[in-house]
C-alpha cells in the first residue's frame, strides 16, 4: 500500500523544488496517481506515478497539460461582480467579504420573498473528489432549505439498472481482463474515456482473446476488434435481448446458476421472446450474421467479460438497454471465474459516505431534475428560481436544451452565482463569480469508478490569486447565514473531514489514505464476482425483473427512434480525448468538426471540410464537416464538452439535445437529438 516510487508523500513545507505525490480526481474511471514536479511554487511537469497499480507511471495528455489550465489567462482568480449585460463576461473585482455578503443578502431576500426553495444549488461534481462535492455545500443548502437537485446528467439509468439488479456489486478489475477469452466493450470507448483499461485488453488479445465492440462509431478500438456491431443509437436493448433469447433457445442459458442466484428469469425470457436475430438486426441496423456470430461467441466462450460504458444509456431506452446488457452474464453463467462477468461503475465499492460530516438530514424541499435546468429557470413559478448557485459544473455547455438554459440565465430577475476555476460559458452569465482552487491547490479524496484506486489528493502549489477551496467558501457563507455548527472547526480536507468520510472504511485503508498511499478495492482490488463479491440486494440474488423499479416504458421495453422526415439524422456527442466533459475546453483550438458518413454527405452535396449548419426545432450549430465512414449512415457526431468558441455561432451539440428523460433514472437523452444538416456559405 505504500507508494513505490520516489515521490514525497506530503506537500513540501518550503515550496522548494520537489516532486509531489498526488492523484487525479477528474471525471474518469481511472483515478491515476500523479507525480508533479514543482519548482519555486510553480508546476513544472505533471506525470503519472507508480503508486496506483493500473496507472503504472502513465497518464493521459489532458492532465499532462493541466498546468496550462491552471495558469491560463482565463483562470478565475478574484471574486468579482457583473458590470456589463449578462453573458458579456465583464466584471469588477471585489473583496471576498463583499462578494459573500452580497450572495448571503440575495439568498435571504429570495427566502423572504419566495421561500427558501427559490434558491437552487446547481452542481454535478463528476470531477470532484469526496471532500469537494456534497459535503460542506450539502450541509449549507440542506440547512437553508434550498431546492434539492437530482444529479441525473450522467449514469442515472445505469445506476438505476445496476442498483435494482445487483445492488451495484463491484465489477471485474481492469487487471483481470487479461484472463478473459472474450471481451465485449459495449457503449464505452476506453482509448478516450478510460485509457488504463487498454493495456489489459491488449494483453488479453495477445493471449488469443477475442474483442467485440458495440458502438455506432467505427472507433479506432472497433477497428482492432474481431467483431464490430455498429448499432444505431438507442437500439442496444434489442441486440442484448436477441442474444438472451438465443441463449435460452439453444440451451446455453445457465439454468443451474439462474436457479440458485437469480429471480425474474421467466419475465426476462418473456421480454426477450419477440427479439429474433432478424428483428433485432433490422432494428439496430446491423448485419444479422454478425449478431448471430456475437451470440455464438458469447454463448460458448469463458471467461467472458463485458465492459459496459455509458454510451447506451444516453437515450430514451437507456435503462432498458443497461438492464439487458447486465442480464447477459447472469443468463450465460459467466460469473464465478477470474476475468468473467461485467464492469460498469465501481463507485460504490468502498462504501464511503459523508452523512456524518454533513450532520443534517435531507430537507423535504422540491427536487429539480438538473437535465431540465432550462425549464426550471424559465417555467417554474411556485416559487420561481430566484438564486442559482452553480459550482462543480458548467451547465450552459453540458446540459440539454442549451437555448432554453441560456434564456433562463439571461433573466434579469435571476441572481446567478458561479463558483469556478475558469471563465466558462456559464460564468459569463454570472452576477457574482467566485474563484475556486483546482485539485493541484487543495485537498480531496479521489476514487476510481473503473480502476480500484482510492487516494488522497493534496495541494502541490499554493492557491493562485484569491482562489479558495469549496469547503472554505461554503463554510464562510453558512456563517453569514447563521447555519454553522459552533463546535466544528474548518478542518475539512485534513484529519477530521477525511476521517468522517472514511469512517466506515477498514482501518488499514483509512490509514493508508491519510498517509498519502493508494488503497485498492475489495479483495485486494481484484474481486471475482459471485465469489468475492455478491449482489447487494435483499436476498443476495441478481434480480432480472426487479420489483418496483421505476420505468416510464416498462421493463426491457424498446421505444422507437425519434427521427422525423425533417430531422432524419441521429446526432451523438461522445467523449473526446481533448476534454473531460467541458473541462479543458478552453484549450481546444479551431472550429469543431461534425463527422458524417459519405452517403449522407453525398445526398446533401456536402464535401469534406465544408461549412455546415446542423439544425432542428430546438436550435442550430454552425461548424465544419469531416466526411468519414467512422460514423454509419444516418448518424452524425460532434464532440461532447465543446465551449461556445469551438463553433461559428457559439452553440454546441446541446443546443440540439431535447430535455426529454430516459426510461429509468430520469437521465439525459443526449443521443436522442435528431437533426438535419445543410451546407452553409462561409463568412
Ligand atoms: N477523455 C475523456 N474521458 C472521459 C470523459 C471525457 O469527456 N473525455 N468523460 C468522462 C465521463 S463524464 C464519463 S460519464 C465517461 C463516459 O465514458 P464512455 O461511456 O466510454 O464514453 P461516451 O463517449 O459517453 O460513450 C462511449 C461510446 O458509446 C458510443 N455510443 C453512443 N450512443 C450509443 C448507443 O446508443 N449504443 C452504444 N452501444 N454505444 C453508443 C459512442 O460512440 C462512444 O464511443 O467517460 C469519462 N472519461
Ligand atoms: N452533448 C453532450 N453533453 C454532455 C454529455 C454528452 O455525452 N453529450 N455528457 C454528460 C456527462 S457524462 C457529464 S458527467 C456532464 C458533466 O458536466 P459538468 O458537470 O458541467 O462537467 P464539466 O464540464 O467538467 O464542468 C465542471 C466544472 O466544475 C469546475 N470545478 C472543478 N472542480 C471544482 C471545485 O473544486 N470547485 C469549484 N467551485 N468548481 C470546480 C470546473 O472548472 C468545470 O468548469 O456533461 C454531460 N454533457
Ligand atoms: S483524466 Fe483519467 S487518465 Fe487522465 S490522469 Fe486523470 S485519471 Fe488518469
Ligand atoms: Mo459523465
Amino acid at each position: 500500500m505504500a507508494p513505490t516510487d520516489q515521490t514525497d508523500v506530503r506537500p513540501p513545507a518550503t515550496w522548494g523544488s520537489s516532486t509531489v505525490h498526488t492523484a487525479c480526481p477528474l471525471d474518469c474511471p481511472d483515478a491515476c496517481s500523479l507525480a508533479v514536479k514543482v519548482e519555486g511554487g510553480r508546476i513544472l511537469e505533471i506525470d503519472g506515478s507508480h503508486s496506483a497499480p493500473t496507472t503504472n507511471g502513465f497518464i493521459c495528455g489532458k492532465v499532462r497539460k493541466f498546468d496550462q489550465r491552471v495558469y491560463s489567462s482565463e483562470r478565475v482568480l478574484y471574486p468579482s461582480i457583473r458590470r456589463g449585460p449578462k453573458g458579456r463576461g465583464e466584471f469588477t473585482v471585489v473583496p471576498w467579504s463583499e462578494a459573500l455578503d452580497v450572495i448571503a443578502e440575495r439568498m435571504q431576500l429570495a427566502r423572504e420573498t419566495f421561500g427558501a426553495e427559490s434558491v437552487l444549488p446547481f452542481y454535478y461534481g463528476g470531477s470532484n473528489g469526496l471532500l469537494t462535492n456534497e459535503m460542506e455545500d450539502a450541509r449549507l443548502f440542506r440547512r437553508f432549505g434550498a431546492s434539492r437537485l437530482a444529479r441525473t446528467v450522467c449514469a442515472a439509468p445505469t445506476t438505476a439498472a445496476a442498483t435494482a439488479m445487483y445492488g451495484k456489486m463491484a465489477g471485474v478489475a481492469y487487471q483481470d481482463y487479461a484472463h478473459a477469452k472474450l471481451i465485449v466493450v459495449w457503449g464505452a470507448n476506453p482509448p478516450a474515456s478510460g485509457i488504463h483499461l487498454m493495456a489489459h485488453i491488449k494483453q488479453a488479445q495477445k493471449s488469443g482473446a477475442r474483442l467485440v465492440v458495440i458502438d455506432p462509431r467505427r472507433t479506432p478500438l472497433a477497428r482492432t476488434a474481431d467483431l464490430h456491431l455498429p448499432v444505431a443509437p438507442g437500439t442496444d436493448v434489442a441486440v442484448a435481448l436477441a442474444v438472451i433469447r438465443a441463449l435460452f433457445d439453444t440451451g446455453r442459458a445457465d439454468d443451474a446458476f439462474l436457479n440458485a442466484h437469480a429471480t425474474g428469469v421467466d419475465a426476462l425470457r418473456a421480454a426477450a421472446a419477440p427479439w429474433s436475430f432478424a428483428e433485432a438486426a433490422e432494428t439496430a441496423r446491423i448485419d444479422e450474421a454478425h449478431l448471430r456470430l456475437f451470440a455464438e461467441w458469447y454463448g460458448t466462450t469463458s471467461p467472458a467479460v463485458i465492459r459496459c460504458g455509458w454510451g447506451q444509456e444516453r437515450n430514451r431506452n437507456g435503462g432498458a438497454a443497461s438492464m439487458a446488457i447486465l442480464a447477459l452474464p447472469a443468463v450465460a453463467g459467466k460469473f464465478g471465474v477470474r476475468g468473467g462477468g461485467y464492469t460498469m461503475s465501481n463507485s460504490s465499492a468502498y462504501g464511503l459516505q459523508a452523512e456524518r460530516w454533513i450532520n443534517t438530514p435531507e430537507s423535504d424541499a422540491r427536487i429539480v431534475n438538473m437535465n431540465q435546468l432550462g425549464r426550471a429557470l424559465t417555467e417554474f413559478d411556485s416559487p420561481p428560481i430566484s438564486v442559482l448557485f452553480a459550482y462543480n459544473c458548467n451547465p450552459l455547455s453540458t446540459m440539454p436544451d442549451q437555448n432554453r438554459v441560456k434564456l433562463g440565465l439571461e433573466r434579469e430577475d435571476l441572481f446567478t452565482v458561479v463558483f469556478e476555476q475558469s471563465m466558462t460559458d456559464t460564468a459569463k452569465y454570472a452576477d457574482v463569480v467566485l474563484p475556486a482552487t483546482t485539485f493541484l491547490e487543495h485537498y480531496d479524496v479521489a476514487r476510481g469508478y473503473g480502476a480500484y484506486h482510492l487516494h488522497l489528493v493534496q495541494p502541490v502549489i499554493e492557491p493562485l490569486g484569491e482562489a479558495r477551496p469549496n469547503h472554505e467558501v461554503f463554510r464562510d457563507l453558512a456563517r453569514r447565514l447563521g447555519l454553522v455548527d459552533a463546535d466544528r472547526d474548518d478542518a475539512l480536507g485534513q484529519a477530521e473531514g477525511l476521517l468522517d468520510v472514511t469512517a466506515n472504511l477498514p482501518d488499514a485503508v483509512a490509514q493508508a489514505l491519510s498517509a498519502g498511499a493508494v488503497a485498492t478495492g475489495p479483495a485486494e482490488g481484484l474481486p471475482i464476482q459471485f465469489v468475492d463479491v455478491h449482489p447487494v440486494t435483499d436476498d443476495g440474488k441478481v434480480h432480472l425483473a426487479p420489483d418496483g423499479v421505476a420505468t416510464t416504458s416498462g421493463l426491457y421495453a424498446f421505444q422507437p427512434d425519434p427521427a422525423t422526415t425533417d430531422y432524419p439524422l441521429a446526432l451523438i456527442s461522445p467523449a473526446s480525448a481533448h476534454t473531460i466533459s467541458s473541462t479543458l475546453g478552453e484549450l481546444r483550438p479551431g472550429i469543431a468538426k461534425l463527422k458524417m458518413h459519405p452517403d449522407d454527405a453525398r445526398a446533401r452535396a456536402i464535401e469534406d471540410a465544408e461549412a455546415v449548419r446542423i439544425f432542428n426545432a430546438l436550435g442550430e450549430v454552425w461548424c465544419e464537416v469531416a466526411v468519414t465512414p467512422e460514423v454509419p449512415p444516418g448518424v452524425v457526431s460532434l464532440p461532447k464538452g465543446l465551449w461556445a468558441r469551438s463553433t461559428e455561432n457559439g452553440a454546441t451539440s446541446n443546443a440540439l439535445v431535447p430535455d426529454t428523460l430516459t426510461d429509468m433514472g430520469a437521465g439525459a437523452c443526449f443521443n436522442d437529438a435528431r437533426v438535419q444538416v445543410a451546407l452553409r456559405a462561409k463568412h
